[in-house]
């Protein structure tokens, strides 16, 4: 491993348990600033190794009120008691609730504020790149290596959030208060779609008929919904973590609705694709919000568009992958592919009569389309390729008789690059990036 000895080390604290290591690394990950970005997937990826097939994440939301905090203390009490470790983090993307009130919500969880089995993390100041989802799956990430094998995710809900949380936890169990018609209504569908259990919240005293009536109506109304795949239909249950009653029900029909989705292997699909999905929104997010460190009219000066800036902007900061396929009009098939092939491209599909071909080189795709009309479609964009040698790739253009703009030079970010036009007029940037992506 390359990673630098204090990420190392940070994560060496994590697995042991050590709180502070926790805390500091789930401030690292949730970081938004541009500074931290590399030794944040550092961190992530000496985490991810580790396998987590044994965690239970669950994502807990409903209106504000309704008893989130109250019942989450109640129930990880008693998974405590039955040996689980259980970290709490919760997300509010409204910032309506400063990080203060978290200590509100601290109140209401005295025995897991104090667990040496509990860990309780409030709502990030800020997300990162990736947004609530990324930066969220990151601290389950950081708080299963730290040996938690529950997560809960609390979320009020505002209609996004539930969304957000859903993406990154493998059971969704909505509250609803005692209250039904009206309330009922004003929960939407997407949301009520989205849960895998529903628990109609303080149900003891005098709420409890109005606790028994909410129960039946949302029984009725979600048996006009679809129920979720590989289940027959979304549970619905009374609970009061006041009075203790519902509590370890709710916690054997979770784990045991949970335990079927592994077993079936449902878990680790829903894990994929969560993770490909928080793969892209980064990486769009970092096309299209990233913050040039360089300033942004030295990138534009680089770059035809502002895509095309953003993209040497994430190339230089932060190497969460390549933008790899890009699809060029050309006016002569078989010059093209000559062309392409001295700066080492080989020929994957067409050829010289085809009106398309793709030409390969690492994981840089340069798609050639025969362009027939009268005026050339504009390209949206300049072709960056990866080489390992540019100086080499430079040499054999000139021998080819092509003609380069520039030496190879070295860019103060660390690149080694040059530029050169190919017969259609394309300006193409070959360089050498100074530092690999994290994986290789
Ligand atoms: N009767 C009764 N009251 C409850 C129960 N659970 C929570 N409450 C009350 O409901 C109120 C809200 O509880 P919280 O647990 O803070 O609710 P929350 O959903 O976390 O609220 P926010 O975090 O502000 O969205 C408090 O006054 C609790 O005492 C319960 O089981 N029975
Ligand atoms: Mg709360």
């Amino acid at each position: 491993m390359s990673a630098p000895a204090p990420i190392v080390e940070l994560v060496a604290g994590v697995r042991s348990g050590d709180r502070r290591s926790l805390a500091q690394a789930i401030t690292l990950v949730e970081s938004a600033s541009d500074s931290d970005l590399h030794p944040k997937i550092e961190l992530l990826n000496l985490m991810w190794s580790r396998p987590m097939a044994g965690t239970v994440r669950i994502g807990i939301s409903g209106t504000p009120g309704v008893g989130k905090s109250t019942l989450i203390e109640a129930l990880g009490t008693r998974l405590i008691e039955r040996g689980h470790r259980l970290a709490v983090l919760a997300v509010d993307p409204t910032s309506a609730r400063s990080r203060g009130s978290i200590l509100g919500d601290k109140t209401r969880m005295p025995t897991l504020a104090t667990s040496p089995d509990a860990f309780v993390r409030p709502s990030p100041a800020g997300f990162g790149l990736g947004g609530i989802a990324a930066s969220t799956a990151s601290s389950i990430t950081v708080c299963e290596a730290a040996g938690y094998d529950i997560v809960f995710v609390e979320t009020v809900g505002v209609g996004q959030s539930e969304t957000a949380v859903a993406g990154v936890t493998d059971l969704f169990l909505l509250l609803h208060s005692p209250g039904g018609g009206d309330e009922l209504q004003g929960i939407k569908r997407g949301v009520m779609e989205l849960a895998d259990w529903v628990a109609v919240t303080k149900a003891d005293g005098d709420l409890l008929p109005a606790a028994k009536r909410a129960e039946s109506e949302l029984k009725m109304a979600l048996q006009l919904m679809r129920p979720k795949p590989g289940r027959d239909t979304t549970s619905v249950s009374l609970c009061s973590a006041v009075a203790g009653d519902g509590i370890d029900q709710l916690i054997d029909g979770l784990l045991a609705l949970h335990g079927r989705l592994a077993d079936s292997g449902e878990v680790a699909e829903l894990r994929r694709s969560q993770a490909l999905q928080q793969f892209r929104s980064a990486y769009e997010e970092g096309l299209t919000e990233r913050q040039a460190p360089n300033g942004f009219d030295e990138l534009a000066s680089r770059a035809p568009s502002p895509v095309g800036a953003a993209y040497l902007a994430l190339h230089e900061v932060s190497h969460v992958s390549e933008l790899n396929a890009v699809t060029l009009f050309i006016g002569d098939m078989e010059r093209s592919i000559r062309f392409y092939q001295v700066l080492g491209l080989e020929l994957v599909f067409g050829g010289s009569d085809a009106p398309f071909s793709t030409m390969k080189l690492g994981t840089n795709f340069v798609n050639l389309e025969h362009n027939s009309a009268a005026t050339p479609v504009r390209r949206w964009g300049r072709p960056i390729l990866f080489v390992h040698d540019p100086d080499r790739v430079h040499a054999a253009a000139i021998e080819a008789g092509y003609e380069p703009h520039d030496p190879p030079a070295d860019a103060p970010w660390g690149e080694r690059f040059f530029h050169i036009d190919d017969p259609d007029g394309h300006e193409v940037s070959i360089a050498r990036p100074l530092a690999p992506p994290p994986d290789e």
